[in-house]
């Protein structure tokens, strides 16, 4: 691994497994003075949530938003990605990075960071840094930072919801596709039926659940300030991704000139974060330089990249029910998935 490079000169984002190295913990221990908060924490599934200030994280995690709560110190240009997990989180850090990074890495170079790197070892996972007491290694980045989160809005450190200077992309995706996401992602880890897995998700107890509250909380930021939370659906992305980079690209600050887009830019950012291509890295697991305790192998953040496979796994009847709680959930907010 070559020496880090020095934060003071370069300019952000840069690939973050280059910067800290493989070193999974540089001596830093998970943070243990929250303790006694987490332990009288109702409990719930197997997976081990327990339930914080309206949202059901796994004990782990919740560590992590506390510290993150009380340390996080913003910079200006920090760039939030937000989402459910299992609702595009790998995809849009991947086009986020390539867009933001494109002078000092372009995107049809055969030498660009995502043609080695998983997304998740080039974009931060704030939350899980912070659950490992390795937030320092955030620091050690180059401005503009690119991270991202799992966290409810309404958990969010107030240095970051009520801040300005930060601002955060988010994207959620149909509902009853993230739960079958999930199942595939999580029966690799725990032992659990996709039976069981849905009565959990009917009762808002996933990993950041309720679904409909983690959407509702970015939905609201984002109608209230569209210039600082910019939401978008996996399933509009899928559809139109290059005009979606476009917008990603405006949002983030770093529009397409117009020799940006003589030069094929946008379709060139899309194809190198295509499920494709990004599957077919050779990249190692995932989780030791992110501080994660699971590891989770690279292809399995990149099962099929489709919309519908809930049609695969659920009854029409379940379908019907998990559909008539989101949607009365949803209710009145101005958002629908059916
Ligand atoms: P995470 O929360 O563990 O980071 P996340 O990336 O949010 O997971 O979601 C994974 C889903 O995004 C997977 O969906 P599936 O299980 O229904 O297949 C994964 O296949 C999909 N995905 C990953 N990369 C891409 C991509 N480049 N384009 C489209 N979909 C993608």
């Amino acid at each position: 691994m070559a020496a880090p490079p020095s934060a003071s000169i370069l300019v952000g984002p840069v690939p973050f497994k280059d910067v800290v190295g493989d070193d999974d913990d540089n001596g830093a221990a998970p943070p243990d003075e929250y303790d006694d908060i987490v332990s009288a924490l109702p409990t719930s599934t197997t997976i081990g949530l327990r339930h914080y200030h309206g949202a059901w994280v796994s004990e782990w995690r919740v560590r992590g938003v506390i510290s993150a709560q009380r340390r996080f110190v913003p910079r200006p240009g920090d760039m939030l990605l937000g989402s459910p997990p299992k609702c595009g989180t790998t995809w849009l850090k991947a086009l986020s990075f390539a867009v933001m990074a494109r002078d000092a890495y372009p995107p049809a170079g055969a030498g660009h960071p995502l043609r080695r790197l998983n997304p998740h070892d080039c974009v931060p996972f704030m939350d899980e840094l912070f659950s490992a007491g390795q937030q320092a290694k955030l620091d050690a980045l180059p401005s503009p930072r690119l991270m991202n989160t799992h966290m409810h809005h309404s958990l969010l450190p107030a240095s970051v919801a009520d801040n300005p200077a930060c601002k955060i992309v988010y994207v959620c995706r149909e509902p009853k596709d993230m739960v079958v996401s999930m199942w595939h992602f999580l029966r690799g880890a725990w032992r659990f039926t996709f039976a069981e897995l849905f009565e959990w998700a009917c009762e808002g107890k996933t990993p950041n659940g309720p679904v409909w509250e983690h959407i509702l909380g970015y939905w609201r930021a984002s109608r209230a300030a569209p210039e600082r939370v910019m939401f978008l659906r996996y399933e509009e992305m899928l559809a139109d991704p290059i005009g979606h980079v476009r917008e990603l690209a405006r949002f983030l600050g770093r529009p397409f000139s117009a020799a940006d887009e003589a030069a094929g830019l946008p379709a060139s950012v899309v194809e190198l974060c295509s499920f494709e291509a990004l599957r077919g890295v050779s990249a190692r697991s995932v989780g030791s330089c992110s501080g994660s305790r699971v590891e989770f192998s690279h292809q399995s953040y990149f099962r099929k990249g489709a919309v519908g496979d809930w049609t695969n796994h659920m009854t029409a009847d379940m379908a019907r029910r998990f559909d008539a709680i989101v949607e009365d959930k949803l209710r009145g907010s101005g958002l629908a998935f059916n």
